[in-house]
């Protein structure tokens, strides 16, 4: 499995992405890792049951393990015979049933050695469980032969949200195969869990193609992933010497390995990688070098929000177990890949667990990852309560805490159809009544918390008016003018004889029934109204003016290019010229593979390090809204004439010196020798 390191010389295009206004950023999750269990023996698939039991493949050995209450049972669920394990062969791929463990099957791909037709092949096997023991097993799939080529298996199997069973299947380490429509080999396939087609499979019925397939053009995966928001399936996959590649799957769709790659130029990366078929599809995300990435999770539960949406993998070369962020809402961009940790081996397997933690595999160990941020807690007082209608009530959620972090958004639902936003909020009610208001925090993890009250509002004094206005637009940008118009405001006994506004922003008042005003800069305003009577009784309404805030924007940054190459030792210096439209104060953030590195400046220093893929990432931020801009440095060995030539001048000279050494020495011991005996 694991792969030559060849990055020395081989050509180094890489990755870059444009100045892109961020989304939403990736959250920083609190992110612990732990062993869970160690000792174990090529836990290369894991599958979590609903009753809290963890089964997993022992790649070498051909036996299906159950851990259960914390503890690996003795005996295994089920040893598959004639399993093969050389090369990168053997049981590779585990998924139980979408209904286990009422419906009781394990199903289990698998490196086949038959000793009755002297073949070896890759097969699926559906196996019925009764407990913890495998009791008897079909063959639902049979790959054709394998040639003497141990790699490019493929083997990881999974149920997507269709109920379906997909594997992936390498090529076998023949590209012609993945553009071949007829064999399985260098395709996702896609089944019933009987191993038949699907009627909706993408050339299911047509006679030029296995009705397997789902997609195509693939040469080596060992990583599937299902996006629990849009169900996509993700795939990773194997390059040769160069452009690793994740793959976004879209059925039917071919993505481009074939005879004629190659990791020369042109045609660029990774377009060379990807030139056979029709209309090959471009990974979503590539490394010119090889990590060799393995396997892949989405989470989307509710108990780590931070992780939500991102894709987690791992690589058997590199052993880090990586972060890649995919951009909502389609998410079919990756915008950043985070190196979280780096494995004291490589990385088999990543899966999602029901507690929703990600578990991750080496050949010896099961290790848990999860977020141990903590939720915040939400609190708040309204005063009066009871109030009277038109009356103020001001919503007060200073009580309100998070543990480990900050509360980044107030959201309040006062029950009357109205929102708002503050931590302070005030609002009045036109009608009495009992009204449920709530309130959301959201702390800086996106955790969020609700907590709810009523309030109960009471009529005003007999004859007094009743003030009502609506405020348009609210989200309002700054300098734009917002109307507020209070006609329908009413007396019941009289007429209302004046208005009298207040905009929360300390300009001069108005006094008709419709006006405008215009708010200069952003932030959440409190509007009042006053009305009185012919009587001289009067009434309040209150609501919040939203005043958007608008993110910076980078014009210009150096240099232009996304994608650069720098020799070790040398430097260069990165910039950006940015504004804000609300003229905020901006602060930058420098970051080198994810990791923090540069201060509060719009240029940074980079000195080229360590041969490979660097990304250089500067964030502007505002407070609250940020912009970006990212680009790939690819540091390579020096291929100057002098430092090229060194290294085997050097060779050269060592080599012609032990020559000449070994000469001299003999040279000299021959007098030494005793002399031939005299003739007789
Ligand atoms: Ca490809
Ligand atoms: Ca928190
Ligand atoms: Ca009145
Ligand atoms: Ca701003």
């Amino acid at each position: 499995m694991r792969r030559a390191l060849s990055i020395g010389l081989a050509f180094l295009i890489a990755v870059g992405s444009l100045a892109i206004l961020l989304p939403t950023p990736p959250v920083a999750a609190r992110g612990q890792i732990a062993v869970y269990m160690g000792g174990l023996n090529w836990p290369i698939a894991l599958a979590f049951a609903s009753d809290g039991r963890i089964f997993y493949n022992e790649r070498n050995t051909g036996s299906i393990r159950i851990i259960q209450g914390g503890s690996l049972l003795p005996t295994p669920f089920i040893t598959l015979p004639n399993t093969d394990p050389s090369g990168e062969r053997g049981l590779l791929g585990l998924a139980l049933d979408p209904g286990f463990p009422s419906r009781p099957y394990v199903y289990a791909y698998q490196t086949f050695i038959n000793s009755t037709s002297s073949t070896t092949y890759n097969r699926i096997l559906r196996i019925l469980a009764s407990g913890n023991t495998g009791i008897s097993y079909s063959e639902i799939l049979r790959l054709p032969a394998l040639s003497g080529a141990t790699n490019h298996n493929g083997g990881v199997i999974a149920f997507g949200p269709d109920k379906m069973l997909y594997a992936v299947v390498g090529e076998n380490a023949n590209p012609a195969l993945s553009q071949d429509p007829m064999s399985p080999m260098g395709k996702v396939l896609r089944m019933n869990t009987d191993g038949s087609p699907p009627p909706d499979n993408p050339f299911y019925g047509n006679p030029s193609w296995n009705p397997l397939v789902y997609t195509y053009g693939h040469r080596n995966m060992f990583g599937l992933a299902f996006h629990p928001v849009t169900g996509r399936a993700y795939v990773t996959e194997n390059g040769p010497n160069c452009n690793d590649e994740v793959n976004l799957l879209t059925p039917g769709s071919n993505y481009g390995w074939g005879p004629a790659a190659t990791c020369a130029t042109p045609p660029p990366a990774p377009n060379n990688t990807n030139q056979d078929g029709p209309s090959p599809v471009l990974p979503i995300w590539w490394w010119a070098t090889t990590i060799c990435p393995t396997n892949a999770a989405i989470y989307g539960g509710p108990f780590f929000p931070a992780f939500r949406g991102d894709l987690f993998m791992g690589d058997c070369n590199t052993r880090t177990f990586h972060r890649l962020h995919l951009v909502p809402p389609n998410y079919d961009t990756v915008a950043t890949d985070t190196p979280i940790w780096v494995a004291p081996d490589i990385i088999l397997d990543v899966e999602v667990g029901p507690d929703g933690a990600i578990w991750i595999t080496t050949p010896s160990t099961l290790y848990r990852y999860w977020d141990s941020g903590r939720p915040p807690v939400a609190s708040f007082t309204a005063a009066p309560n009871p109030a009277i209608v038109g009356a103020t009530v001001t919503f007060d959620a200073s009580a309100s805490v998070d543990p480990d972090g900050q509360i980044t958004s107030y959201d309040w639902n006062f029950g009357d159809l109205t929102l708002g936003s503050g931590q302070v909020a005030p609002h009045s009610y036109t009608s009495a009544g009992t009204y449920n208001v709530s309130l959301t925090v959201t702390d800086n993890e996106s955790f969020t918390s609700t907590a709810y009250r009523d309030i109960v509002v009471q009529p005003g004094p007999p004859g007094a008016p009743v003030a009502r206005f609506v405020a348009s637009p609210s989200p309002v940008d700054p300098d734009l003018p917002v109307t507020f118009n209070a006609s329908m405001s009413y007396d019941s006994d009289g007429y209302i004889a004046s208005y009298a506004w207040d905009f929360g922003d300390l300009s001069p008042a108005g006094s008709a029934v419709t006006t405008t005003h215009t708010y200069l800069s952003h932030g959440v305003y409190t509007a009042i109204l006053n009305v009185t009577d012919n009587q001289g009784l009067s009434s309040a309404a209150t609501h919040q003016v939203v005043v958007r805030n608008r993110a910076p924007t980078i014009f210009s940054s150096t240099p232009e290019l996304a994608s650069l190459t720098l020799n070790p030792g040398t430097t260069l210096t990165f910039g950006v010229s940015t504004s804000d439209p609300d003229g905020d104060p901006q602060s930058y953030m420098w970051r080198i593979d994810g990791s923090v590195v540069g201060g509060n400046t719009n240029v940074f220093t980079f000195t080229a390090g360590a041969l490979g893929t660097h990304v250089v990432n500067v964030t502007v931020s505002d407070g609250s809204l940020a912009a970006w801009r990212q680009w790939t440095v690819t540091v390579v060995a020096s291929t100057s004439l002098l430092s090229s030539v060194w290294p085997f001048t050097i060779l050269a000279v060592v080599v012609l010196g032990v020559i000449l050494l070994v000469w001299w020495t003999r040279r000299k011991r021959r007098p030494e020798q005793p002399p031939p005996p005299p003739p007789t």
